[in-house]
């Protein structure tokens, strides 16, 4: 499902620009566009969901799906040493956006 008011699901259809590093027909891997890292991705579901807590079943199997993903986009975008994932749960996390999206941060040494 498609949020209309989604910032990252207007990135997911193009109606906003993105540097696009990774993309299937599940997940999509784009630039933060404030990086807090030499390389500083977000990896999202294309099914919009909010946040952490509203996970099920079907959503567990998509976050397992993207975690499969990760190491090897992480390595072709020079990750080969290590890297970090964080997801923001809520506003007391600092999430600002809505819709699920794992950080992925690294390239520092
Ligand atoms: P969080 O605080 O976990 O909700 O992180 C949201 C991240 O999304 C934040 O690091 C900045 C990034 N971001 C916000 N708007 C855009 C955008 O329009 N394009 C891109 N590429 N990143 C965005």
């Amino acid at each position: 499902m498609f949020d209309n008011d989604c910032i990252f699901c207007k990135i997911i259809r193009d109606e906003i620009p993105s540097v696009k590093v990774y993309e299937d027909e599940k997940m999509l891997v784009f630039k933060d566009v404030e990086p807090k890292a030499k390389v500083h991705l977000l990896a999202i579901p294309k099914d919009h969901f909010k946040l952490l807590s509203e996970m099920n079943e079907d959503r567990a199997e998509l976050l397992k799906y993207m975690l499969l993903k990760i190491p090897e986009i992480a390595a072709a975008n020079g990750l080969k040493n290590g890297y970090r994932l964080i997801v923001n749960q809520g506003d007391d996390a600092g999430q600002t956006v809505f819709h699920l999206h794992i950080h992925v941060l690294g390239g520092e040494t």
